[in-house]
């Protein structure tokens, strides 16, 4: 079964996480923040990742500790059930379009931790959610899922759609990604031996 359980705890923030990668994108998402529950409900719903994602972090200050947090958790969710990567995709990307906004994602589920983030936005919050706290929640994901992740906003103007073609963009190329290719089912995608090291 490629399922991971994480908790972590900090000072900062509690943070739970428990994932189903072959799921069927069911969800149960609280993290004390709206548009950020709305955000990762459409990374479970698209990945057809099971997500069950809780946390409490020190929003009395703001949501920085909480995106990043909750990022570090989800990445290490993904790293921790995909154990060797033997029979995945690996490779795999989308365009996605959400109205008048198109929003690009190429990723490579490699062990080899990446951010590349093209993507801009001409207000500072959408709902009471920083916008700057979308590259930093990506960032942590990436670290801990080990994943080599490139996403750009081609064009868009409204901030909610471009947000939200990011998260489904992510989502939908992850699914790809992740899923078992049957031609190599028990191999692992590489010429080296091995992912991740
Ligand atoms: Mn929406």
């Amino acid at each position: 079964m490629r399922t991971a359980t994480i908790s972590r705890n900090t000072k900062e923030t509690r943070i739970s996480v428990e994932i189903n990668l072959d799921g069927s994108g069911a969800y149960n998402v609280a993290t004390g923040v709206g548009f950020f529950d709305h955000m990762l409900e459409q990374l479970a719903r698209h990945s057809l990742i099971d997500m069950t994602i809780r946390a409490e972090g020190d929003t009395h200050i703001d949501f920085h500790h909480t995106a990043e947090d909750t990022g570090i958790a989800l990445g290490q969710a993904i790293r921790q059930a995909l154990g060797n990567m033997a029979g995945i995709n690996r490779y795999a990307d989308t365009h996605l379009a959400m109205d008048e906004a198109l929003t690009r994602c190429a990723l490579d589920v490699s062990g080899r931790p990446f951010l590349v983030w093209d993507v801009n936005f001409s207000r500072d919050k959408v709902g009471e959610f920083d916008t700057e706290l979308f590259e930093e929640f990506f960032r942590a994901f990436a670290m801990n899922a080990g994943i080599t992740l490139h996403i750009a906003n081609l064009y868009g103007s409204n901030c909610h759609h471009i947000a939200e073609t990011c998260f489904k963009a992510v989502a939908r190329t992850l699914r790809k990604a992740i899923e078992i290719d049957p031609r190599q089912a028990e191999r692992i995608p590489t010429t080296k031996g091995q992912l991740g090291g």
